[in-house]
């Protein structure tokens, strides 16, 4: 039998109603997710987690919007508002989310400099998070992933799992997207071209 694990992403304040990068519904998941959570024996979270100043908050350059992009030095980064700070309460998991489970809690975000949409690698695509070590020492193959936001940070994890040799599924039901100029249906069939399985 393979081994699997159920990858929670960014199930956090910030991105649920009420929160500074609301995710409509992100809320909705909440309950979805932690059916699931019962159902796994490995659980594994991700939380997105930047410095006050971080390069992808628009507020950190002159003139620019949230939504907006910028070029940085690893290429075309969107902009956000200022969203998951270190330690404010927006950072937080949903207090609903039955997390106390979770056997890691992998950061991410937390260089100044780069964002982090993949729960595997940084958005310069070379700064590995360490997620693909931990999950292949521990005889781990497949993933099931679910969060926030589907169209960037649970699509880019998916996507870079199948890269890495894992198997992916992602639990459409427990996720919910931003949609971004589109971006919910082209990261859908992103995911679909690379093999990532949509439930
Ligand atoms: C996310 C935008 C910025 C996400 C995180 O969790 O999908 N999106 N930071
Ligand atoms: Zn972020």
């Amino acid at each position: 039998m393979t081994a699997e694990a159920l990858v929670v992403i960014d199930v956090q304040n910030d991105f649920c109603p009420g929160g500074a990068l609301a995710v409509a519904e992100g809320d909705r998941i909440v309950p979805v997710v932690n059916g699931l959570i019962e159902r796994f024996e490995h659980v594994v979270l991700t939380q997105d987690w930047h410095p006050a100043g971080h390069s992808s908050f628009a507020s950190t350059h002159l003139s620019k919007n949230p939504f907006e992009t910028a070029q940085l030095p690893y290429g075309e980064q969107t902009l956000w508002p200022d969203h998951c700070v270190q330690g404010t309460s927006g950072a937080e998991f949903h207090p609903d989310l039955a997390w106390t489970k979770a056997e890691i809690v992998i950061r991410k975000g937390f260089r100044a400099s780069i964002d982090s949409y993949s729960a595997f690698f940084e958005n310069d695509r070379a700064t590995p998070t360490g997620l693909a070590g931990y999950l292949r020492e521990r005889g781990i193959a497949r993933i099931v992933l679910c969060g926030l936001a589907t169209d960037f940070c649970v699509a880019y994890s998916a996507l870079d799992a199948v890269k890495a040799g894992f198997e992916a599924q992602v639990v459409l039901d427990a996720c919910r997207g931003i949609d971004l100029g589109g971006s919910m249906a082209t990261m859908i069939d992103k995911m679909k071209q690379a093999g990532v399985q949509l439930i």
